[in-house]
């Protein structure tokens, strides 16, 4: 068990007690464990495989989390949070993933109000009632209206990362069989799109029926959809669907083709094929047979099945990663040969441009993340911890960043195999103005400009703000750009075509971040942003060694904007990034 989980619960119970108004030093105390448990490199569980009383010398572990640990260790979960939660109604700590919603908030509503849950709450917001309650005010209500309106679009869909775990499990699982021949993933998740209603795999088999039955026993099931012998489509616990088709290994190509989608993409495919006679389904492309009759277009000889290329092939297009398969104009680029020629890959990243340490709210210190990132085989890795506006994240202060950056140099010139750069995550003030002088940032080899606090300015004062942080002529890179959290935050309401504009100007490049539930740019403003010429660092945006990796989310979010390994600064060897970091 993963130490997450045991955080998590005690996160929940910290919440709880204080919507109950219970004694705040008893919430710190859960709040500050599950922060340890977080922060530790080595799992509980195998603490207390050798030795549970190991668990009291952990930071903030008493005898009784010690004890509950090791309830949540054996059951899975623990008495005392079930209880708790049983005292409220039903979705009552859904509300608590709303942007802006903390423990505080949410009594305040459920006692002025018996607000029970998000429903509730959003019938409250739409009569304006939640800005009347002090301290709150119409802002809010309207943030929190336009937070609702993102988790009831996203509360059925799964982040991609998350995902994909699942589907990697279920795909190991199936290979052990040795009942198949070929296991793809298809739909929504082999295109890369940031989040996943359900999953799709497709495999082939000589025998559909023992490897259906196969799949079904699953272990981990809620239940069975739908079986049959070429589609089974199963629940999972934690609600997340997985279909699986099983085709002769023959019709692969135009199956894996088929399954992968879009349903627009493949809509524009059949349009194509009947213009020049042909028929695309799941089974191949065949020739209409001409018996006459427009509407009755039977089946005639089989074209392709066997793979994607020749299925693609035989309707006059280049094959296309999938990824661009949304009817974005990639069907007439294929036609044309116009497909982007060196779409960027993970293997094009030579590093990462934005990773924190714990000299602000970094869990891991520079030597860890820096062995981490070579073990990714990176070449660089610039620190850009926050400054000090951010208050809570610890940010640094000037005489401390200075400090800092002489540090990440020293540490870096001990290192072989991976340069380490100086940098900062510069808070751009209210005004546009940066949170750190000039005078400092001069100093720095990387600085990335980010806003963390008045997300909802106004249209003409958002974009007068990010306009003013692009003109300092340290700032290398503006940090998620639109602010948008996929399930919490909507974006930022700013004129994209003035600030792209202006960042080319600049020499400023647009970060594709991957941190947490954000890809910022996302792939359409990627590459209405490509378009006005601009470069992009696709960065992971790191607090911890093990959120490194999530660098290869951005990376398939560039390929679904059409992004090319020179369009990405961080593609580059450290001499030409250094020169383009230069303004
Ligand atoms: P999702 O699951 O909402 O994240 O998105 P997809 O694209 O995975 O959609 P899904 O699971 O409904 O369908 C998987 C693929 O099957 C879809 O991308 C295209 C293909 N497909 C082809 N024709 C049809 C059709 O008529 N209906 C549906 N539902 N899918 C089709
Ligand atoms: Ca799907
Ligand atoms: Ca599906």
């Amino acid at each position: 068990m993963d130490n997450r989980t045991v955080a998590d619960i005690f996160l929940s119970i910290a919440d709880i007690l204080e919507v109950k108004g219970e004694n705040i030093f008893r919430v710190r105390a859960y709040r500050t464990a599950a922060l340890n448990l977080k922060a530790m490199a080595e799992r509980v569980e195998d603490i207390a495989k050798n030795n549970p009383d190991e668990l009291s010398k952990i930071e903030g572990i008493g005898k009784d989390l010690k004890d509950k640990i090791l309830e949540i260790l054996k059951t899975g979960r623990l008495k005392y949070h079930d209880d708790l939660i049983k005292e409220f109604p039903q979705g009552f700590f859904d509300m608590l993933s709303l942007s802006g919603m903390g423990p505080k908030r949410l009594a305040k509503l459920r006692d002025e109000f018996g607000i029970a849950n998000i429903d509730d709450l959003e019938k409250a917001a739409k009569a304006g009632k939640v800005s009347k309650i002090e301290g709150l005010g119409e802002k809010v209500e309207q943030n929190l209206l336009s937070s609702i309106e993102l988790y009831k679009k996203h509360k059925d869909r799964a982040l991609i990362q998350e995902a994909e775990v699942i589907a990697n499990h279920i795909i190991a699982y199936l290979k052990k069989s040795k009942l198949f021949t070929r296991i793809e993933k298809a739909g929504s998740l082999r295109r890369g799109l940031e989040t996943i209603g359900d999953i799709d795999i497709l495999a082939s088999s000589k025998h559909h029926d023992k490897a259906m039955g196969y799949f079904a026993s699953y272990p981990g099931l809620e239940k069975i959809i739908a079986k049959g012998p070429t589609k089974t489509s199963l629940l999972l616990k934690g609600e997340m669907q997985v279909d699986l088709r099983i085709v002769d290994d023959s019709s692969f190509g135009a199956a894996l083709q088929y399954f992968t989608g879009s349903k627009a993409h493949n809509v524009k495919l059949r349009t194509l094929a009947k213009n020049r006679g042909l028929k695309v389904n799941e089974y191949g492309v065949f020739e209409i047979s001409s018996s006459g009759k427009d509407e009755d277009e039977k089946e005639g000889k089989l074209v392709a099945s066997k793979t994607e290329e020749e299925v693609y092939e035989c309707l006059g297009l280049e094959w296309m990663p999938p990824e661009l398969r949304e009817d974005r104009g990639e069907i007439e680029a294929a036609k044309d040969s116009k497909l982007p020629r060196n779409l960027i890959t993970l293997k094009h990243i030579k590093g990462d441009l934005h990773v924190h340490s714990t000299a602000s709210d970094g869990r891991n210190s520079i030597e860890e993340m820096a062995e981490r990132a070579k073990e990714l085989g990176h070449e660089y890795l610039a620190f850009c911890d926050h400054s000090q506006l951010i208050k809570i994240a610890h940010g640094l202060d000037e005489t401390r960043l200075l400090r800092h950056a002489d540090n990440i140099r020293k540490i870096s010139s001990r290192l072989k195999g991976i340069t380490l750069l100086a940098g900062v995550e510069v808070d751009i003030l209210k005004d546009g103005k940066l949170d750190i002088a000039d005078s400092v940032l001069r100093e720095l080899d990387v600085v990335v400009a980010a806003i963390h606090s008045n997300f909802s300015l106004e249209m003409e004062e958002q974009t007068a703000r990010i306009l003013k942080a692009l003109d300092n002529k340290y700032v290398n890179i503006l940090a998620h750009p639109t602010g948008r959290l996929i399930t919490r935050r909507s974006p930022m309401e700013i004129d994209f075509e003035r600030i792209f504009k202006h960042a080319q100007e600049n020499k400023v490049h647009m970060e594709i971040n991957t941190h947490g539930d954000r890809v910022d740019l996302n792939d359409i403003l990627a590459r209405r942003a490509k378009k006005s010429d601009l470069k992009f660092s696709i960065d992971s945006d790191s607090h911890g060694v093990e959120s490194l990796e999530t660098i290869r989310y951005g990376v398939t979010s560039a390929r679904r904007a059409w992004l090319e390994k020179d369009d990405v600064i961080n593609t580059y060897s450290l001499e030409d990034l250094r020169k383009l970091l230069r303004r």
